[in-house]
């Protein structure tokens, strides 16, 4: 009986799903079922009073009108100011408007300019909420919260939140051309239309402001990192003019990519040496210019001497004479410079691991006030695992900005489901030891260790484009959401921001919460398990960085080419950083490298990363080295056939439309999967000389097909 009532709900259930294509994200207000839940809610929100009418106010009171008015199918009335002291739902950016004794005064007192308080109190035996922040900004960020705690079902009748984003630009990065293609991009193009810009404003536009102020990020980098000097140009601010307009209301700046050689290409100077005082005259007009279209800009992001990009050294300078200059024609507008640091150079035969730390360590200190030096989360490049960035805690005098990516460029792009909140987690929490036990690298980004520090940042290399689901893979959203959320929050866990954006973005059925979170926690382990068990990295296709070739070494520049980062022979396979190889090891602080300095007591995670292990060398379970790579390789593999299942039998929690996209994608992933598999495998195989354990089933191409595979037109690779 009991099975038959659940196969009709079940089936009830998946009838009233009505097909989505994603679009909505997590913003997906949804009517109340839950009756009960349903009752209390209206009990508790009879009514509401927003004080203020700027547009950022306005914003934040249709998004809650129209969130509640869906969620508890039911129209709120707004009071006016003489009923505010009785409104059920109180919010106000002025201090002065909460009763006294309430304490919020008191609170605000913590919160600064973006912190918000959403307090239930009970006055004159009535229950009343209140969201209060300092500014408007604040109580649209409340907003978004209140509504957060009604998607995802949580009791309202007792809240004492104080909620304080823990650094101060939360951002995204767009890597996005001024043509439209975006690299590393997997969603479609650039969702900026330059050509139709000023005059055109996308509601698109509108609506990834909104998403973005639902996370609390609140800064864009409009361009790629690979810059475009036109973007400077009148005709381009005046598009760029249009955007910062468009998402002011939303709390969100913008900012640009500054190409180096700029004075040169669009100033028609004769150099761009950072010394000379024509290019800093230049900058400092073309800054002056840009604040006449843009009064908030933000900034500018500088990849330079990297990777064929203009910079300082050109002229035999340094980074910081480059980024000082530019900190210097922003600082009367309180603009501020990311620096990136992400530099290794062709010419130099150190281990490229150590480059960056090399370059910069010995700068800190000599930077600007307004620069903060902006470093990927590992030293090599955003891979599938990699261990924390041995900048972080090495430059006290300087402030880092983290850059995450959430493009998944190096992780299955956007055919395959991995949520990055445990890769992003595993690194904020990583503890560098630089001012003893605790250090954790969010700390060194959170200014925790230097009450001075102003500048504190998290940003991420977005993964949106003009898809109709943005993000390409359905689940990927998820990753732009853990980005904005562990910006404000970096103590928040995976598995909790998982539960938030599973209930908002499909439901709150605890059937499906339990199945899709444990996919989702999973699925960053499933991924490096059959691509780069154990510590090996950049072993991924040219150029495109699909797929496996573990072989490639016919790259110009030896640190391009995958042989030089997994150093296979016939003794072994690794990277030795240790003392007896490039010591990269040595970059970090003595108690934080103990975990890895040891072959033999190294986390076998990143075991290969930093060691040149023997292929009979004996793991943790028992196995050789080669048999243990084999029964990764085959159990991730193994683990999607799994994934496929568990998304099966979530079939009727989520409408047909997104739930058969997953499901073609999973389908991929599986072929992906074993794809990585056997070309490692097989490659591997020819240095191991040791054949594949019996018990697994032997591939069914040979090495060299998989070697003759070509994907000249994969995306994201400025095609
Ligand atoms: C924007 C990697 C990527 C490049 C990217 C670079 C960077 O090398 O493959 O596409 O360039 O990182 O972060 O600057």
């Amino acid at each position: 009986m009991k099975k038959i009532l659940l196969s009709c709900f079940l089936f009830a259930l998946c009838f009233q799903l009505k097909a989505e294509t994603g679009y909505e994200l997590w913003l997906r207000y949804q009517a109340l079922q839950d009756q009960a839940l349903l009752s209390s809610y209206r009990q508790q929100i009879s009514n509401i009073y927003m004080e203020g009418s700027s547009e950022t106010i306005k914003i934040a009171r249709e998004e809650l009108l129209n969130g509640l008015s869906v969620m508890l199918q039911k129209k709120i009335p707004s009071v006016s100011v003489a009923s505010a002291s009785t409104a059920s739902l109180f919010i106000s950016a002025r201090t002065s408007s909460f009763p006294s004794g309430s304490g919020i005064k008191e609170l605000l007192q913590q919160t600064g300019d973006e912190g918000f308080v959403i307090h239930t109190q009970k006055i004159n035996q009535q229950n009343r909420i209140f969201i209060a922040g300092n500014t408007d900004q604040a109580i649209l960020y409340g907003v978004f919260h209140f509504l957060r705690l009604l998607q995802t079902q949580q009791p309202i009748s007792s809240l004492q939140i104080v909620s304080v984003p823990k650094v101060k630009l939360r951002m995204l990065n767009h890597w996005d051309n001024m043509n439209r293609t975006v690299e590393r991009g997997y969603a479609g193009f650039s969702l900026w239309n330059w050509h139709t810009l000023p005059g055109y404003i996308d509601p698109r536009y509108i609506d990834y402001a909104r998403a973005n102020a639902s996370i609390g990020i609140n800064g864009t980098v409009l361009t790629n990192v690979n810059a475009n000097a036109t973007i400077l140009t009148p005709t381009y601010l005046e598009k760029v003019k249009a955007l910062a307009d468009a998402f002011r209301p939303y709390g969100i700046k913008v900012y640009l990519t500054a190409r180096f050689s700029a004075p040169i290409e669009i100033g028609r100077l004769k150099t761009a040496d950072p010394l000379d005082p024509q290019v800093r005259q230049w900058w400092k007009d073309k800054v002056k210019e840009i604040y006449q279209y843009v009064p908030d800009f933000g900034g500018f992001v500088v990849k330079a001497n990297s990777e064929g990009q203009p910079g300082p050294q050109d002229y035999k300078r340094s980074h910081s004479d480059g980024a000082n200059m530019l900190a210097e024609a922003v600082a009367p507008f309180k603009g501020i410079i990311m620096w990136r640091a992400f530099v290794y150079s062709a010419e130099k035969n150190v281990d490229r691991h150590k480059q960056a730390y090399d370059e910069f360590v010995p700068l800190d200190g000599a930077f600007n006030k307004n620069v903060m030096v902006q470093v990927k989360n590992g030293a090599i490049d955003f891979m599938p695992r990699e261990p924390f960035h041995p900048l972080f805690g090495a430059m006290p005098k300087t402030p880092l900005m983290m850059e995450f990516q959430v493009t998944q460029e190096y992780l299955g792009q956007a055919t395959n489901l991995v949520y990055l909140g445990p890769l992003f987690k595993e690194c904020l929490d990583s503890d560098t030891y630089s001012n003893g036990k605790g250090s954790t690298v969010a700390k060194m980004l959170d200014g925790s260790f230097n009450k001075e520090q102003t500048l504190t940042g998290i940003t991420g290399v977005a993964n949106i484009g003009t898809d109709v689901n943005w993000c390409g893979h359905p689940f990927a959203q998820a990753n732009w959401y853990a980005l904005g959320r562990l910006a404000w929050d970096h103590s928040l866990s995976a598995e909790k921001i998982a539960d938030e954006w599973l209930r908002m973005t499909y439901s709150n059925h605890p059937t499906f919460l339990q199945t899709a979170s444990k996919l989702m926690m999973e699925s960053r382990d499933v991924f490096v398990q059959y691509s780069n068990p154990n510590g090996l990295h950049h072993i991924m296709g040219t150029g495109h960085h699909y797929g496996p070739a573990p072989w490639v070494s016919n790259l110009n520049r030896p640190d391009w080419n995958p042989v030089y980062y997994h150093k296979a022979d016939s003794l072994g396979i690794g990277f030795n950083r240790t003392a007896t190889g490039s010591n990269a090891l040595e970059q970090y602080h003595p108690e934080a490298r103990k975990i890895w300095e040891n072959m033999n007591t190294c986390e076998e995670k990143n075991l290969l990363w930093f060691h040149h292990v023997p292929w009979t060398f004996k793991m943790k379970s028992g196995r050789s080295l080669w048999d243990e790579l084999c029964f990764n390789y085959y159990t991730g593999a193994a683990k999607v056939k799994s994934m496929q299942q568990a998304w099966a039998s979530l079939k009727p929690y989520v409408d047909q439309q997104r739930h058969e996209q997953v499901r073609m994608l999973l389908t991929v992933q599986h072929e992906e999967a074993i794809w990585w598999r056997n070309a490692c495998l097989l490659y591997f195989q020819t240095f191991s000389k040791q054949p594949i354990p019996a018990n697994y089933e032997k591939p069914d191409k040979t090495l060299d097909y998989y070697k003759s595979l070509r994907f000249p037109l994969a995306p994201g690779n400025g095609n």
